[in-house]
């Protein structure tokens, strides 16, 4: 049986797939806690500076594993709140906080937590047949795994309201126009897309863009104030890399910059 989370480096750019396509890659455990550690060993590893996270088969994650849901109710062991803390935040601080870009290629349905792992992408190319479903209210619950938090604040509440308490299903269309996806392309043209993109980031300045993430994501909750100083002290760090050497002297001698995410 192959592993349920599969990680395939090529250069600089390391592709993490979840990996159980027969139940649209939805989220067991033991997969939760595979993919955890292997976000941590990819946020550790200098020489990978851009990570793709796309599903294998026809969908990107239908999210929690309802089998296993069913099993722990039959168990006597509905710790909902436990079970988030151990099994998904791991998850999602992983991707939220590796400090380097994080790129989803969404191949088919991303619903509940699956599209949660999506939305904690930095960036999200998808096929045109993908599409994204808030399944939580669904099955009685609500958005979690920061899917309530990356939903209102990119689309807003109202929108977030409608989304997750309907459960509608979004096409990767809508999700574009709504400002969820950055791009929609072919669904056969899904993984050369993603691994364009991906190259173009990872021959970036990748260690200011990880720097970039940190401070788009305090952003969100700062003050004017607040940011001014933030940008300022990471300012200082972006301006000491060995890339904005390079980035400067390429633009005075004319030639394209060769960052090396230092
Ligand atoms: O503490 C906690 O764990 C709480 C955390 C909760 C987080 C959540 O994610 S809650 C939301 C859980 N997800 C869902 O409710 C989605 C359930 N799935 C669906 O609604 C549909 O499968 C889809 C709309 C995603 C796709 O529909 P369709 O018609 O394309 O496929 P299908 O036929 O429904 O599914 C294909 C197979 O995958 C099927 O298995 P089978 O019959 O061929 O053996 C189906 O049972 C299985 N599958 C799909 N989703 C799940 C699943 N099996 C277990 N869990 C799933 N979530």
């Amino acid at each position: 049986m192959s592993d349920p989370v599969l990680v395939d480096s090529q250069g600089a750019i390391a592709t993490v797939t979840l990996n159980r396509p027969d139940k649209l890659n939805a989220f067991t455990d033991d997969m939760l806690r595979l993919l955890a550690r292997r976000l941590k060993e990819l946020g550790r590893d200098a020489d990978i500076r851009c990570v793709v996270v796309t599903g294998a088969g026809r969908a990107f994650s239908a999210g929690q594993d309802l089998d296993s849901i069913r099993e722990r109710a039959a168990g006597g062991q509905m710790h909902f709140r436990r079970h988030l803390e151990s099994a998904y935040h791991p998850v999602i601080r992983g991707l939220r906080g590796m400090e380097k870009p994080v790129l989803a290629a969404v191949n088919g349905v991303a619903a509940g937590a699956g599209a949660s792992v999506a939305l904690a992408a930095d960036l999200i190319v998808a096929g045109e047949s993908a599409s994204f479903i808030q399944a939580f209210s669904k099955v009685g619950l609500i958005p979690d795994s920061g899917s309530s938090w990356a939903l209102a604040r990119t689309i807003g509440y109202r929108r977030a309201f409608d989304l997750a308490s309907s459960g509608r299903r979004l096409s990767a269309g809508e999700a574009f126009d709504l400002g969820l996806v950055n791009r929609v392309v072919a669904d056969d043209e899904l993984a050369a897309a993603a691994g364009a993109w991906a190259r173009e980031l990872a021959a970036g300045p990748t260690k200011a863009l990880g720097l970039l993430k940190r401070l788009l994501s305090r952003g969100l909750t700062a003050t004017l104030d607040e940011a001014l100083a933030y940008e300022a002290q990471l300012q200082e760090i972006a301006g000491r890399t060995a890339d904005h050497a390079e980035g400067v002297n390429a633009f005075l001698e004319k030639r394209k910059a060769n960052f090396q995410g230092r």
